[in-house]
């Protein structure tokens, strides 16, 4: 890897020295060794900062240019750093460049240029299409939204199996399984109807529910989080499976105590958080 150094990028060596490459190699790891991201599984989109990516990238140098599945005009000159299509999370460690890219979205919105990464022919994950449309959304309704995460999370998907694929019913039997859940998400969770992934179609409909919740679940496939930052991001997914884990080990036993619906409002008073009205049965 060559080394930059001229008056706008700071000298480095090796891409792990880069912030943002070092947190996406770290949680797709973390995410690998969590058993969510078999084989290609799981793919993140994250925007940066132009002056954080001037900082380490010659951002003036377009590697390539690619085709994106459609025009995304709102999101002319936003940089993101993305995982690469067909790419294992077990390797971004050992080979960020090859496994990794920074990609940034043409002035006119027609074209994504490849400022680094994305080696010998890579291109961005299959999930783009959903990965735009939703830091669209996420964008109008929060300004300091910036990451899109996607797994396959264990339990989460198994729990749609055998639960109830309604938003609410999902979302208050989640809220039950561990005292934190109504705080991490009080919007919910969504969820879309079983789908083709990779598909514009699959990211409108994620979309479409992400203008009201942060996380989304694809039934028998995995989940959608959204958030401010990685930790963010991945701690909402983490919260959700970890409540989906919950529910697995005890929905066959005999229930002897619960949290109820009361309990739950006191919570969120509590932690000063508004719950999705309508889910509570008060
Ligand atoms: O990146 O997870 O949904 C592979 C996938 C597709
Ligand atoms: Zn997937």
């Amino acid at each position: 890897m060559s080394t930059l150094n001229n008056h706008h990028t700071i000298a480095w060596h090796h891409p792990l020295d880069i912030p943002f490459i070092h947190e996406m190699a770290k949680i797709t790891l973390c995410m690998w060794r969590s058993g969510w991201d078999e084989r290609n599984g799981g793919n993140i989109s994250c925007i940066l900062d132009e002056q954080e990516v001037a900082r380490y990238l010659d951002i003036t140098h377009v590697k390539r240019t690619l085709e994106p599945a459609f025009p995304v005009a709102e999101l002319a000159g936003k940089y993101f750093i993305v995982t690469g299509s067909g790419k294992y999370f077990k390797n971004v460690m050992d080979d960020p460049e090859s496994n990794l890219g920074v990609i940034r979205v043409s002035a006119d919105g027609q074209q994504l240029e490849v400022l680094w990464g994305l080696h010998n022919g890579a291109v961005p994950t299959s999930e783009l299409p959903t990965h735009f449309i939703t830091h669209r959304e996420r964008l109008h309704i929060d300004p300091q939204h910036r990451v899109v995460i996607h797994n396959h999370a264990t339990y989460t998907l198994a729990m749609t199996f055998v639960h109830e694929l309604d938003e609410r019913q999902l979302t208050r039997t989640l809220w039950k399984m561990c005292t934190e859940c109504i705080v991490v998400f009080p919007d919910g969770v969504g969820i879309v109807p079983w789908m083709i992934p990779g598909t514009s179609e699959i990211g409108r409909a994620t979309a479409d529910k992400m203008q009201h919740y942060r996380a989304v679940i694809w039934p028998q496939h995995g989940i959608f989080g959204t958030g401010n930052s990685i930790d963010e991001a991945f701690g909402l997914i983490e919260t959700i499976e970890k409540a989906a884990q919950i529910y697995m080990l005890i929905a066959h036993l005999p229930r002897r105590q619960n949290i109820t619906d009361g309990e739950l409002a006191a919570l969120a008073a509590a932690f000063g958080v508004t719950p999705r009205p309508d889910i509570l049965q008060l």
